[in-house]
């Protein structure tokens, strides 16, 4: 079954989405999501000029070489812009070989381990009263796990947290439109201070059963994330995801050594490579790698697969900036994996959900994958087209003083 044609689609339904579309001798069509928030056309250039000219007559079901293929053939490793462009190959070949077989790719990855995928919703608020309103609408939709984000006092914007009207690019997810990035203030004295009060106060009022999570955006030293981690310990929060910058995995031994909540970490990672001494040494409770920027199903797996030799969990990015089609193939992989552990699930707008029509739904808490053959989604291109791309950028940060920090 040869490939006949890859096509890259741009998009801006409310935000940027690259989309590889493979088409096949015969007609059969696949998906892979390509986007790579605020670096989006440079995943586009990749693929249409280096990526698309290598595929044309090679044969869809050899996924695996084709992976290799694109990965060692390139000489240069890893990387996001790489790793997001084989990932949209690997998908959408996925995609075929599911059509092709007439069975949902799940089954293909060995058959549903579990009957639904827990989930978790971000509630935030600019104060902790505001966000445990949000937290009370999500758990009278049946959420069972929600990420908590307040406004740290005393600075103009926080991460995670809306800010004022047409701030934002989609629901929440930071990506400003324009020719420059919006600069955002930091300081880890005040957010100390103030994520241990929205703890004890969602604890007061949901009590212990709920799932409370929290994003630190890789802000912290590992001495930091310690102490927020021993602030935290007696409201029993499910992980405290990105508490420092992973680059260096051995700063994860320093955290571990001085903390014992479960941390998470990964959604910036994007080789089994990367993650590698996280999982071995058991640095790590959940990793967070996800389909769009870790390699595609194929590479993902792999690493889930080393992870559950080391009793971690997985824990998938699935912000908004992750189309549909990524969420389709996430939750693939998470029904047949046995060592799921949660999946991020941020709603998409109704513009969105325009162009990447799809099966895959959400009931009371839950996500469940679509059975349709392949990854049950698919590309309204003439929706697409109505929404031309726009420049858009993710913040920078600096300290009060001017440093520029993590962001
Ligand atoms: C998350 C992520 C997102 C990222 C975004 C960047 O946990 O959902 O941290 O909020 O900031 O995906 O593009
Ligand atoms: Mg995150």
């Amino acid at each position: 079954m040869r490939i006949a044609a890859a096509d890259v689609v741009v998009t801006c339904p409310g935000r940027n989405f690259v989309t590889l579309k493979i088409t096949t001798e015969d007609g059969v069509t696949g998906l892979g999501d390509a986007t790579l928030n605020g670096r989006e056309l440079a995943v586009a250039s990749y693929l249409r000029d280096h990526v698309a000219p290598l595929l044309v007559g090679r044969d869809a079901h050899r996924i695996t070489d084709l992976w290799h293929y694109l990965y060692k053939g390139a000489y240069w490793r890893r990387g996001p812009v790489t790793m997001t462009a084989i990932a949209a190959v690997d998908t959408a070949l996925w995609d075929i070989k599911g059509k092709v077989a007439g069975l949902p790719v799940y089954e293909l990855l060995g058959g549903a381990a579990r009957d639904r995928v827990l989930c978790y919703g971000h509630a935030s608020g600019e104060t902790v009263e505001e966000t445990l309103e949000q937290v009370q609408a999500y758990v009278d939709e049946g959420y069972r796990a929600v990420r908590v984000q307040c406004g740290v006092p005393g600075l103009p914007a926080t991460y995670g947290v809306p800010h004022g009207e047409g701030s934002s690019f989609g629901a929440y997810e930071p990506a400003q439109v324009g020719a420059m990035p919006q600069e955002a203030t930091w300081s880890t004295t005040a957010y100390l201070d103030v994520v241990p009060r929205l703890f004890a106060a969602v604890r007061e009022r949901f009590g212990p059963h709920l799932e409370v999570l929290h994003d630190v955006h890789h802000r912290l030293t590992p001495m930091e994330a310690a102490r927020l981690g021993e602030s935290l310990r007696p409201y029993r929060p499910f992980w405290i995801e990105d508490p420092t910058p992973a680059e260096n995995q051995r700063a994860f031994e320093l955290l571990r050594a001085h903390t014992s909540v479960p941390i998470a970490v990964g959604e910036v990672l994007t080789s089994i490579w990367d993650c590698q001494d996280l999982i071995t040494n058991q640095w790590i409770d959940y990793i967070r790698t996800t389909v769009v920027h870790a390699g595609g199903i194929t590479h993902l797996k792999r690493i889930f697969d080393l992870a559950d030799l080391y009793q971690v969990r997985s824990g998938s990015h699935g912000a908004t900036d992750l189309s549909p089609v990524s969420m389709a193939a996430a939750l693939h992989v998470d029904v047949s994996i046995p060592n799921f552990g949660i999946q991020e699930y941020m709603r998409h707008t109704a513009e969105t959900d325009a162009v990447f029509p799809h099966t895959w739904r959400f009931e009371r808490g839950h996500l469940y994958p679509s059975t349709e053959p392949g990854l049950g989604v698919e590309l309204d291109e003439e929706e697409a087209a109505r929404h031309p791309y726009r420049q858009a950028y993710l913040p920078v940060n600096r300290l009060e003083d001017g440093t520029v920090h993590s962001w």
